[in-house]
């Protein structure tokens, strides 16, 4: 039977689990625990997509034998075959584990009870984590849900602001706003992405190059324009760069035909939407299946006009805004977009000088919880002064 107890043991699991950040997708994060006579004997968790899952890992670094111990896994444990590893359900079994609980579901349509059903047919005692427990553990893998169920990436839309919510400055100028510490935050999650989207507004002002620097680099992420007229110049930096990291141009169908050949001799991906869906954003969302590799996260940088449509579109699962204290104070500055109501404050942190502030989609299938995100709840490890919680939300355009 589930008791109180129980969560402090499914903590350990899914903080484990969270060191598989950027290393594990397109596969869950997941961890597990084996507790005998209510002490920690075993903990592993998925470290690498490809590599052993959290089981045989937290199984094979018994401290003593794990007979008639309890394993808390934050995933329900897989029981199919023709994949990378073996499936945990017969080791389990084969180790004479007593007793499995389980964060959540897999919602994997080949486990999605499966494991389940076999551990009790085997005689092992299995409980579920009550549904506002298994809440935090669904939040925990997400970008899987949303990939497995939903056929796309986990969204996130970043953008930093002034105090007085602008943009950039005067005139739409280009504008340093966010000091190191959180420059380096930005960089830490383009690394831990699959692909960063800019509109073409935003590679017009600024040129950026959209790599991962002054981080440990896990992967590049991929970099898409949306672009509709074409009109992404051959000499910018994300052009000059693309046979290094694959760029993508995802445009209409109404594009000058000219400017295709300069741009895809110079190793720039240029795609579109079906004609009968002229959506960019979600084109961009697959722009992945080009190459055969699905995206799990796709991180979103826009300004505001792109921002907006984001939020229209509906395909945002998080925003992360930045706010420095400074203030610009002209009129001509643009300002943030405004943030739906329906988007949630989960969690605020000072990174240096400035304040990150969390929000949650409520809308998105992806939202499960008002609990800060794995991305957030790890930077708030790595940034001293803690996790402030209070609702107090940023000023926007409302
Ligand atoms: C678990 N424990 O640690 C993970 C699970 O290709 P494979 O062998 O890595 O299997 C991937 C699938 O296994 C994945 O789609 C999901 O259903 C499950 N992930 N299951 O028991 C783990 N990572
Ligand atoms: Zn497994």
């Amino acid at each position: 039977m589930w008791a109180e107890s129980d969560v402090q043991f499914l903590d350990r699991a899914s903080r484990l689990a969270m060191n598989g950040r950027g290393w594990v997708e397109p596969n869950p994060m997941v961890g597990c625990v084996i507790v005998k006579n209510d002490r920690i004997i075993g903990e592993g968790f998925h470290s690498r997509f490809g590599s052993p899952h959290a089981e045989p890992t937290a199984l094979s670094g018994c401290t003593e034998s794990p007979n008639g111990a309890t394993a808390y896994v934050t995933l329900e444990p897989c029981c199919h075959t023709h994949k990378k590893t073996p499936p945990c359900v017969p080791l389990l079994i084969e180790h004479r584990i007593a007793r499995v609980v389980i964060g959540c579901v897999d919602p994997n349509p080949q486990v999605n009870g499966n494991g389940i059903r076999q551990l009790k047919q085997a005689g092992i005692e299995v409980d579920l984590a009550p549904t506002l427990v298994e809440a935090r553990f669904k939040q925990l893998i997400s970008p899987f849900i949303l990939r497995t169920l939903y056929d796309r990436p986990y969204v996130t839309m970043k953008w930093a602001q002034t105090s007085d919510g602008k943009v950039a400055g005067h005139e739409g100028m280009r504008l340093k706003i966010t000091d190191e510490p959180a420059n380096r935050l930005v960089h830490w999650l383009r690394t831990r992405s699959d692909a960063i989207v800019v509109g073409i507004n935003t590679v017009l002002n600024d040129d950026p190059s959209l790599t991962v620097r002054g981080v440990d680099v896990i992967r590049h992420p991929e970099r898409i324009i949306l672009d509709r007229k074409l009109r992404t110049p051959t000499t910018s930096q994300l052009v000059r760069t693309a046979l290094l990291t694959p760029t993508v141009v995802v445009t209409s169908l109404t594009a000058p035909s000219a400017h295709f050949e300069p741009l895809v001799e110079k190793g720039v991906r240029v795609v579109w939407p079906p004609a009968e869906r002229e959506d960019l954003l979600q084109a961009a969302l697959r722009a992945g299946e080009y190459v055969k590799k699905n995206y799990t996260h796709v991180l979103i940088e826009p300004g505001p006009t792109l921002a907006s449509a984001v939020f229209r579109a509906g395909i945002c699962d998080r925003l992360w805004v930045f706010e420095s204290p400074q203030t610009l104070d002209d009129p001509s500055a643009p300002r943030a977009s405004t943030i739906p109501p329906w988007f949630e404050l989960s969690g605020q942190l000072r990174i240096g000088q400035d304040l990150l502030y969390e929000y949650l989609n409520t809308q998105s299938p992806a939202y499960f919880t008002h609990y800060p995100s794995v991305d957030f709840l790890l930077t708030s490890e790595n940034h001293s002064s803690g996790v402030d919680f209070s609702d107090s939300r940023p000023k926007t355009d409302d």
